[in-house]
């Protein structure tokens, strides 16, 4: 048995489970509609053991766990399991933790020397037939999208250089390519990031480096039909810093953020890069896309200083949400000879998890998804994950003129990052499948699944699917159709 520490990152919503299981003919209320055929993959991050060192940024190593939500015919099932990473290996091994400090090796217990640290629990990534558990920290683990089980570390092939990769790739709808990236991509505090491209059967076909302005917390990117963009936000890592035991990351409110841009296809030389505003924040990303005027309209998640409380402590900040500025932000970026600097508007209210149609990526698009807080709630948020409070309310956004949909959850339920099944039937804005926890107490909690209509979140869920197990708040999910699954390698 290994005791917790009676943190928020241990407690409530966040208290390590740890538990694999299988479980057949889930109780469901409602109908599944028939589009609604395949896998919702999910991350979630769990500690296996307790930290043996004080460190906010744990919450982020915990162990990852890969769920499989499985519908078939109207029936669902899940089933859990442990990552095998040489990390949750070592330490099950050992029977205590034997890492450290978030992204600080140098704080690790000596049996921990070697061992490659990442914990594969950030993003389920499908694509050419893989499932891969991606962290920011290293490179992805291939698991097999059926069995669960862990067939290791996955390099394509031995073709990947790069010591790193996102956790948030993005596929072209059309060419069905893989883009991806990875910074510190040769080591602790290095500027050097890689940029790969992986064709539609999974073949890593390029890999360039380039050099940031400065070390950075990117976790994630986004394309154009054209263009690749890498932003740049001051969440910044001191090689030094890391040496002597301290934290990885420290938010500098005075230095720029940066947008690296060049031609999706073209060669690193090309990268023009446009100055951002001080101090902002981002994790999530909606969309980019060229406007046919020369500009590319890029649309994020964006606040005034980086979100995690873990990171702002270590930054000597202590900003509370409500007043960290966050918003929908559109950045203009004019890709005219000479241009070097950016436009925002904004778009959309703060929040957080914003998705798109996988067939818009990169592209013109009409609509989107995001999780938030409702602004009417009576009550506090259900305390839980990385950022302390757990969002209440999903939204629709709409770019066209037509209203903003939301669907409140009433108090003491919270939503985890839905994903979006596109529908068979043309004109149809297909579904939205998400877990739902409910506080029922101080730790007692209840899981639902939840199945909405993507263009109609006022209905409510058409269906929600019971799990009779306690669920550890997710990071992001993948939704793998049943005809996908079957084409799995
Ligand atoms: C995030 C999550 C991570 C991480 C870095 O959501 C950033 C942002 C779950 O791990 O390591
Ligand atoms: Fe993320």
């Amino acid at each position: 048995m290994t005791y917790f520490p009676q943190t928020p990152d241990y407690t409530g919503l966040n208290t390590p489970i740890g538990v694999e299981y299988d479980l057949a003919d889930l109780t469901v209320h409602g109908t599944i509609p028939a589009d609604v055929e395949g896998t919702f993959f999910r991350a979630v991050p769990d500690p296996a053991f307790a930290p043996f060192m004080e460190d906010g940024g744990a919450i982020l190593s915990a162990d990852g766990m890969i769920s499989a939500i499985r519908f078939a015919g109207g029936t669902v099932s899940a089933a859990m399991r442990f990552v095998q990473t040489a990390r949750h290996k070592a330490e099950m091994a050992a029977g205590h933790a034997l890492f450290g400090k978030y992204r600080n090796p140098y704080t690790d217990k000596p049996e921990a020397a070697g061992v490659d640290r990442t914990v594969a629990n950030t993003t389920p990534i499908w694509h050419a037939g893989r499932l891969l558990l991606a962290k920011e920290d290293g490179r992805p683990y291939r698991v097999d999208p059926r069995t669960l089980e862990t067939l290791g570390s996955y390099d394509f092939g031995g073709k990947l250089k790069s010591e790193t990769s996102t956790a948030h790739a993005r596929i072209d709808p059309v060419s069905g390519e893989l883009f991806m990236f990875g910074y510190e991509a040769d080591g602790l505090g290095s500027t050097k990031i890689s940029y790969f491209i992986i064709d539609s059967q999974g073949n890593l076909v390029r890999e360039q480096w380039f050099d940031a302005p400065y070390c950075a917390m990117m976790h994630d990117f986004v394309i154009t039909e054209n263009y690749v963009l890498f932003p740049i936000y001051p969440t910044t890592c001191d090689a030094e810093r890391v040496k002597a035991g301290g934290d990885h990351w420290v938010h500098d409110m005075e230095r720029e953020s940066w947008v690296g841009v060049m031609p999706r296809y073209g060669d690193v030389s090309e990268m023009r890069w446009y100055k951002g505003p001080k101090g902002v924040s981002c994790y999530h990303m909606l969309n980019a896309h060229e406007d046919g005027a020369g500009n590319i309209l890029f649309d994020q998640c964006l606040s005034n200083v980086n979100a995690f409380p873990f990171i702002q402590k270590a930054s000597g900040l202590n900003i509370a949400p409500q007043d960290s500025g966050g918003r929908l932000a559109r950045w203009i970026i004019n890709l005219a000879e000479g241009a070097d600097s950016i436009t925002e508007v904004v778009i959309g209210p703060p929040g957080d998890f914003p998705i798109i149609p996988a067939d818009r990526q990169g592209r013109p698009f009409s609509h989107g998804w995001m999780l938030t807080m409702n602004p009417d709630m009576q009550g506090p948020p259900v305390a839980g994950g990385p950022v302390g409070a757990m969002f209440n309310m999903l939204l629709r956004l709409d770019f066209t003129g037509q209203p903003v949909q939301a669907l409140p959850l009433p108090p003491a339920h919270c939503y985890n990052e839905p994903v979006h099944v596109p529908s068979a039937q043309t004109g149809h804005d297909g579904w939205l499948v998400t877990l739902v926890d409910r506080q029922d107490g101080p730790d007692a909690f209840a899981h639902e699944i939840w199945i909405i209509e993507a263009s109609a979140l006022g209905k409510g869920p058409v269906a929600r699917v019971e799990i009779p197990q306690r669920m550890r708040p997710q990071v992001h999910g993948w939704w793998v159709s049943a005809a996908q699954l079957a084409a799995a390698l």
